[in-house]
């Protein structure tokens, strides 16, 4: 007997061995079947065993059932539709008794929802709030790993609980002509019991013996006075960095003081490879896609270490264990075990070496301003909040460490970059200043109309007629509704609006004219905000 040809049920069934489900009720359906074909010949194989129940309601009961009897993890398989919500009374049960049951429902693709197909409803959120579903796709072996995995170790969280998983499954329903389950990838998850563990000894150990383990480094708030938990995080990650045991890539909003090598990344040769043997992967959003795609593209094992109980960020797609504790107390505990690494500090001297930070002054350029903005306001203002799109990529390159970095990159939304700044001017009597583009400015212009605003904030506004970052994507050239509907191309211009809302305005359209603009902006006291608009030509 051949096991399905389906990738996801493939993997998934690969899984459930993995993580030892040894216990699956099975209910009757085609779209179910190929679910049902590999579950059975794997209880044939003495791999798990098999309850078949008709009744889908009495089905999520009777695992309920096994539960008491095992005290071990238990699944139940239905096919789509109405069978999917007839397991809701025993779902809702588990969730109040804690009981680690896995509701496993064949879909129809999303294409045929909504389409009066046979047996179809919005299956995805149809257990809430009891169980979350975890949705896998049908082909996408990355993502069918993460969710089994994501979903598998989700039903031992909490004391235990119900968990949801959805497989979409397209016809043709039944060909059964697979010799072998995948090789899958498990993740492990560890969760240190008290407050004071941190990594386990074994993760430890691995990072300490790695020949380059990479440190990638995603956003972190700056230290601040009012919080200590940043000011022992980055005291941590200081302490880390001074050992040279691993190699630290942060980005400019991860507010390390190392961040240059992440962008000297970008300019690095194609034949330096840098060929970590583990990652250890921490922080929040990542800006820059070429590190993030070597490292999707490497077989490279990631450690994540996650204070969150329910993310599952896969983000270089070779997560292979996730560590649910404190970050500052797992990067002191490191720091306190790592040594000097020859290959760390031979990668860090590479990395310092690329740093390419001059301007060229013969054109007045984006890149040349934020170089000259950086070089003038570097010392000066020590909170910077930075526009998504081209702002804070072009920051990246032309400041150095030091200023504390502010970004809206939890989902890069570009409509509320002013108000964050304002909102933090409000809060603080030190200098605040943004830096963001013209979209992102007109966007959220309604943060100037507030009359409770002081002279501390300082607005750079790049203004390139459009989203800029839309001219330089590879390929989109080739589109003629570009300019006019995707970069959304505009002749507005802030001063009216400055006017308007009583702050100071400076256009600048050459480096002289920025250079004095700056000097205005950083020397001068006032009681309103400024604006610099930099008009770039197009
Ligand atoms: C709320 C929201 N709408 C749309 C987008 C999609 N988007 C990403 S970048 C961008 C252009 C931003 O233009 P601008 O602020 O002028 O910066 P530039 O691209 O010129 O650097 C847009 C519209 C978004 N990120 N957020």
């Amino acid at each position: 007997m051949m096991y399905c040809d389906k990738t996801s049920v493939n993997i998934l069934s690969a899984l459930l061995l993995e993580h030892g489900i040894q216990d699956i009720v099975v209910c009757p359906g085609a779209r179910n079947a190929a679910l049902v074909h590999n579950f059975h010949k794997m209880s044939l194989e003495a791999c798990m065993t098999l309850y078949p129940v008709t009744d889908e309601r009495c089905a999520a009961f009777v695992a309920c059932g096994l539960y008491y009897a095992k005290r071990q993890p238990v699944a139940v398989c239905v096919t789509s539709g109405t069978a999917l919500l007839n397991t809701l009374p025993a779902v809702a049960e588990a969730y109040y008794q804690h009981i680690p049951l896995l509701v496993i429902s064949a879909d129809r693709p999303a294409e045929a929802i909504g389409q009066l197909d046979g047996q179809t409803l919005p299956q995805e959120g149809a257990l809430m709030p009891y169980a979350k579903t975890i949705v896998l796709n049908e082909n996408n072996v990355h993502w069918c790993e993460r969710a089994c995995n994501e979903a598998l170790l989700a039903l031992r969280h909490d004391g235990g609980c119900p968990v949801h998983l959805n497989l979409p499954i397209s016809r043709p329903l039944f060909n059964f002509n697979v010799e072998h389950l995948p090789t899958v990838r498990k993740i492990e998850e560890f969760t240190p019991k008290t407050d004071n563990e941190t990594l386990p000894k074994h993760i430890i150990e691995r990072i300490f013996n790695a020949r380059l383990p990479l440190l990638v480094v995603g956003q972190l708030f700056p230290k601040n006075v009012n919080d200590t938990r940043s000011k022992v995080l980055h005291s941590a990650l200081d302490h880390l960095e001074s050992t040279d045991g691993i190699l630290i890539m942060p980005e400019i909003i991860s507010n390390c003081n190392y961040s240059y090598r992440t962008v000297s990344y970008e300019y690095s040769d194609e034949q330096h490879e840098l060929k970590p043997d583990l990652v250890v992967h921490i922080g929040g959003n990542f800006v820059h896609k070429r590190l993030r795609k070597t490292l999707r593209e490497q077989e490279c094992p990631v450690v994540r270490i996650e204070e969150r109980q329910n993310d599952f960020p896969d983000t270089f797609y070779h997560l292979d264990t996730i560590v649910r504790c404190s970050l500052a107390g797992a990067l002191s505990q490191l720091a306190n075990r790592l040594e000097e690494k020859q290959d760390v500090v031979s990668e860090k001297a590479y990395f310092k070496g690329l740093l390419c930070k001059e301007r060229n002054d013969s054109i007045f350029c984006e890149a040349g301003a934020m170089a000259l903005v950086s070089e003038k306001i570097q010392n000066k203002i020590q909170i910077i909040h930075l526009g998504n799109s081209s702002a804070v990529r072009q920051a990246s390159h032309y400041f150095e460490d030091g200023p504390d970095f502010y970004c809206n990159r939890g989902v890069n939304g570009i409509e509320g970059t002013l108000s964050a700044a304002a909102g933090h001017a409000l809060g603080t009597d030190e200098q605040v200043c943004v830096i963001l583009g013209d979209l992102s400015f007109f966007y959220d212009s309604n943060a100037l109309w507030n009359c409770k605003l002081g002279g501390n904030l300082n607005i750079i506004m790049f203004n390139n007629k459009g989203g800029g970052i839309f001219r330089e994507l590879e390929g989109l050239d080739a589109s003629p509704a570009t300019e006019e509907y995707v970069s959304a191309r505009h002749n507005t211009f802030a001063k009216g609006i400055a006017e308007s809302y009583g702050a100071e305005y400076i256009e600048a359209t050459d480096y002289d004219e920025l250079a004095s603009a700056l000097d205005v902006m950083i020397n001068q006291k006032r009681s309103r905000p400024i604006i610099i608009e930099i008009t770039i030509k197009q």
